[in-house]
């Protein structure tokens, strides 16, 4: 599985990215504001569910650890969700995110992310499935509590380690 088949086409000029819910600075940024962060190069593997793995991805953007700062989650918050324009929602612990090799990429491999990888923002969480990366970023919630997203609420797993195979529940 790649995507829900929409891929939404976002001109860099009306893409936003809102995070709501349990955080002390609930951002909105347009792009300008968005670029104008910490900028950050990461290595990693992925690995999609259904068995396929592209390996070496150099991903460009904002890491998740400077956003966290930036967002300043509060005590309680320990699952984040996903938004993408295409309507897809994925859901993760704030620990999986809380990594050095997660980001808010704008690139893949030193080129602009395109429209069908996620352009032009998209979340890159390598230590989960490729699933829970969200492509076409739109808004990020904070939350106490689990939910489900997407693909979870259809079978897979809530949290969809690779290494440990939690493909479904
Ligand atoms: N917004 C959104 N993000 C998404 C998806 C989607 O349908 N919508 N599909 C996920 C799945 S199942 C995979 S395998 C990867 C595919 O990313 P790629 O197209 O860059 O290979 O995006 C993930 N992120
Ligand atoms: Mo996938």
């Amino acid at each position: 599985m790649l995507d829900l088949g929409t891929r939404p086409l976002i001109a860099e000029d009306d893409w936003q990215l809102t995070v709501a819910g349990l955080v002390d600075n609930p951002i909105r940024w347009d792009w300008r504001q968005f670029m104008a962060q910490p900028q950050t190069d990461s290595n990693s593997d992925i690995h999609c569910v259904t068995a396929w793995s592209r390996l070496e991805n150099r991903w460009s953007g904002l890491s998740s650890r400077d956003f966290l700062k930036i967002v300043s989650p509060k005590p309680e918050a320990r699952f984040v969700i996903f938004h993408g324009y295409d309507g897809y929602t994925t859901n993760l612990p704030i620990d999986r995110f809380d990594r050095d090799d997660s980001l808010l990429a704008h690139s893949w491999q030193g080129k602009p992310l395109e429209r069908e990888h996620g352009g032009p923002v998209r979340a890159v969480i390598p230590s989960l499935y490729f699933w829970k990366s969200a492509k076409w970023l739109r808004h990020i919630v904070f939350l106490d509590s689990d939910r489900p997203g997407y693909w979870e609420t259809r079978g897979y797993h809530m949290l969809g380690d690779p290494w440990k195979g939690q493909r479904y529940e």
